[in-house]
């Protein structure tokens, strides 16, 4: 395969190639000039006009991408981990044998069950998660998880209750928009954020409502700003509904018409002390009041929940007061107000707490198993334990509660492998790692499209040849099945030839194969990779699978599909959408909707929402009498362990020097506290929590309030100097998390609150 690139580089230098960045869920489109002495580098960065979602939106982040595709700790050789700990280079042959074999003995001694599946993809990488699918049908590994297993599991249990599905909420339209512990000026999450917080803040007809401890970036734009005590989110949500019940404020005819249990949930609420809990919450009760009224009222309000809650005490209680205060007041499936988008491939399916782990019977939310039990399931000499790890572009070592333990856990695996482009505190740890090519060199994509009522979607080109030797991640799921001796080749040599044949031939033989064997579903991914991966235009391989949720969607959105101008009946349909995403190199809308189309999306089987979610109800009443979140007289103040800023990115981008500034990530602490504890402004300071303890940088902030603190995510990465010495730069967060620390129903961590003691030093 040769490419514009390594033909003429003169050309490419000068040319703008549409991509995406990878840094956060928006996803926003940009175009990118390449350049260096070997014309690999990201010379240029803008936001892209084409792309359909952010419209030349970008934030200072996406400038800096080129620390991600030139990082110095890329791999690019299959490693293996000698028993001193030390790793050699292995050829690619020799990796990939090994690895299927010793996945196939454990599965073979142990059941595929006891092969942990982690990771699948990060904020820019989707596809991994498509294709991995066949490799753990195969080695038949039936537990997984990823992140959203730490901060979005309580929302989809909560939202699968009520609604039987996921919703967003349409902020360019909203009268008010409220964001409950997000910062979308920093974190974004929604499309174009800044420019869409400044149109709310700056219209005097609408309002913009923070609900956050500390004067955040978002707060500083915010009508009213709600400035809750750290962790007592579920006192001021209760009161907001008290508010609603007590002043007959709820949307009573629209309730009445699409909900049901509006009388179980209201005695929770009729009686509820309001001055009392605005006094737990910290907020003034004329505030909670006023704000409380201003929804009310309003045409519209769009809510957006976040880690500052979703990683917190009662986090999937406060999860659900969130959506009792939206439905409460009419706020689903209008302009303005939360919709349910058209998922290509949802993130949130697969139960809500039937299954449970194996071994510490934690529930499965959304095919997840929550990640603070993890260690535990392999920690323990119990039958069911998890004994294998396969780990793919994720960084649990790092990004786990409590990485101690963690590391332990991973040590105590007979075998780990890492797919991974760079050296990671994970890949460190593995006994093969499986280096592929960056985001920028294969095709990708992901599945947070969210928006309504137009939805769009981005098959991203690859902008570069990967180096000698690498490849994606379908091309290695490709291989593993193969040297595990079930890829149907045969299949696979008919299909191909059907394609040649034409689109409706490679459908019938598509179709009746899976009408054959059902179990083939699985397969697909890889069979439809090797079929036709290297036939599709634009170097697109491995958008191959799209070629099978493209028919999935048309099959059940068929309408939404055909007003975004697709045209066909039937399969046809799917063909027409998968030729769209192959030819739309900024994305391409693939759903066009109308607010009604929402309440189709309503998955509970009345059709209804379902404000009663009894589960619930003991710990929503126990807010009466539970003392809030206080003082620990050994652990004074709360960290808010993990907070999103300028340039931080998880651990995408590993090189310390892509932050412009404050490179190590320094805790923030009120002026007021660092006083009594002699700290002064750029000194250091020993964080201790029952856990760990680390020396920080301190800068005095007047954005926290007394007693609370912050440190930013994705620090404490170590990458090689010039001269290849691995050196750490900042606070790992989580080597003072603990595992224990989480949320009794979905297992979600209390990062964001975790006591802590501050001493000079
Ligand atoms: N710049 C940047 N953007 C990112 C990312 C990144 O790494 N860097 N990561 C992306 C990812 S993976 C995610 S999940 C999102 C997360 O996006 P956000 O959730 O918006 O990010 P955070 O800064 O972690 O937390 C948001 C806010 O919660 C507040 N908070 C802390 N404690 C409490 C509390 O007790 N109550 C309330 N109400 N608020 C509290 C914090 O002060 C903070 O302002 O960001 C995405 N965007
Ligand atoms: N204490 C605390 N912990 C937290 C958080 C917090 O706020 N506080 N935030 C949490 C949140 S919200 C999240 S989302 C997680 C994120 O944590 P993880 O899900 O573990 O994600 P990352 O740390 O970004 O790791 C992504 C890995 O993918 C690799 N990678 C990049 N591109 C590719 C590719 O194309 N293919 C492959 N195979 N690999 C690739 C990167 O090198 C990196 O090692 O962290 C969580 N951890
Ligand atoms: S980090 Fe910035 S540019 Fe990148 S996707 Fe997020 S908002 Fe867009
Ligand atoms: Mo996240």
């Amino acid at each position: 395969m040769s490419t514009s690139l390594s033909r003429s580089p003169s050309l490419s230098l000068s040319e703008w190639k549409p991509s995406a960045c990878v840094l956060c869920e928006c996803n926003c489109g940009i175009e990118i000039r390449l350049g260096g002495a070997d014309g690999r580098r990201f010379a240029k960065v803008r936001g892209d006009k084409a792309h359909p979602a952010s419209q030349g939106y970008a934030c200072e982040k996406a400038s800096r991408l080129d620390y991600y595709q030139n990082g110095r700790d890329r791999i690019t050789a299959p490693l293996r981990r000698r028993p001193d700990g030390s790793f050699e280079e292995i050829d690619w042959d020799t990796a990939i044998r090994e690895v299927a074999e010793r996945f196939a003995a454990i599965r073979d001694e142990h059941g595929g069950e006891s092969i942990f599946y982690y990771g699948g993809g990060g904020q820019g990488n989707h596809l991994p998660a498509a294709y991995s699918r066949s490799t753990r049908a195969v080695l038949g590994s039936g537990y997984r998880s990823n992140a959203l297993a730490q901060e979005k599991t309580g929302e989809f249990w909560v939202s699968a209750k009520m609604m039987g599905g996921f919703t967003r909420a349409d902020f360019e339209n909203c009268e008010v928009g409220i964001f409950i512990g997000k910062n979308p000026w920093f974190s974004h999450g929604i499309p174009r954020a800044r420019v869409t917080l400044r149109e709310i803040a700056k219209d005097p007809n609408r309002c913009l409502i923070v609900v956050d401890p500390r004067r955040s970036e978002t707060a500083d734009l915010a009508n009213i700003h709600l400035q809750v005590k750290p962790g007592t989110d579920a006192w001021l949500l209760a009161a907001m509904i008290g508010i609603l019940v007590q002043e007959d404020l709820l949307a009573r005819d629209w309730l009445a018409e699409h909900s049901v249990g509006l009388d179980e949930v209201l005695p929770h609420f009729a009686d509820l002390p309001v001055a009392r809990y605005c006094e737990a919450c910290g907020v003034s009760e004329d505030l909670v009041r006023e704000a409380t009224r201003r929804i009310a009222r309003a045409e519209s309000t769009a809510f957006f929940e976040d880690l500052g809650v979703q990683m917190n005490r009662h986090s999937t209680l406060v999860s659900y007061l969130h959506r009792l205060l939206c439905y409460g007041t009419g706020n689903f499936g209008k302009k303005g107000a939360a919709y349910s988008p058209m998922a290509l491939q949802s993130l949130a399916s697969g139960g809500a707490g039937e299954r449970t782990s194996p071994v510490t019977g934690a529930r499965i939310i959304a095919g997840m198993i929550p990640c603070n039990v993890i260690p535990d399931e392999i920690l323990t000499d119990h039958p069911k334990r998890f004994r294998a790890m396969l780990v793919e572009s994720a960084n649990p070592a790092h990004s786990l509660a409590d990485s101690p333990r963690m590391r332990e856990a991973i040590e105590a695996l007979e075998l780990t492998v890492v797919i991974d482009v760079a050296m990671s505190e994970t890949a460190r740890l593995a006994d093969y790692v499986l280096p592929v090519a960056t985001q920028f060199e294969k095709a990708e994509a992901t599945f947070f499209n969210f928006e309504f009522p137009r939805n769009y979607f981005h098959l991203r080109r690859p902008l570069l040849e990967p180096p000698d030797g690498l490849f994606s991640e379908a091309e290695l799921h490709a291989r593993l099945i193969e040297a595990l001796g079930a890829m149907p080749e045969p299949t696979v040599k008919a299909l191909r030839e059907a394609w040649d044949e034409g689109r409706a031939a490679f459908r019938a033989l598509f179709f009746e194969i899976l009408a054959e064997d059902p179990g083939f579903f699985s397969l697909a991914p890889v069979v439809l990779y090797r079929a036709i991966g290297d036939k599709l235009p634009h170097r697109l391989a491995e958008g191959a699978v799209l070629w099978a949720l493209a028919h999935i969607a048309a099959q059940r959105s068929g309408d939404s599909i055909r007003r975004a101008g697709f045209e066909g009946e039937g399969a046809e349909l799917g063909d027409a959408l998968f030729d769209g995403i192959l030819d739309g190199a900024s994305g391409v809308i693939f759903s066009v909707d109308d607010w009604d189309e929402s309440w189709n999306r309503v998955g509970t089987p009345d059709g209804r929402i379902h404000l009663a979610v009894p589960e619930l109800y003991e710990e929503l009443d126990g807010l009466a009498s539970e003392e809030p979140p206080g003082a620990d007289p050994e652990f004074p103040f709360v960290l808010s362990a993990g907070e999103r800023r300028s340039f931080t990115a998880n651990t995408i981008v590993r090189d310390p020097e892509w932050r412009r500034k404050d490179a190590a990530g320094a805790l923030r602490i009120h002026p007021g506290d660092a006083e009594r504890l002699g700290l002064a402004d750029g000194g250091r300071a020993r964080l201790s929590t029952k856990r760990g303890s680390a020396e920080v940088a301190v800068e005095l902030s007047d954005r926290m309030q007394p007693g609370h603190v912050s440190l930013p995510n994705g620090m404490g990465l170590d990458y090689p100097d010039e001269g290849g010495t691995r050196r750490a730069t900042g606070t790992s967060l989580n080597e003072l998390t603990a595992g224990e620390d989480r949320d009794w129903l979905a297992g979600t961590p209390w990062h964001k609150h975790t006591p802590a003691r501050i001493e000079a030093v």
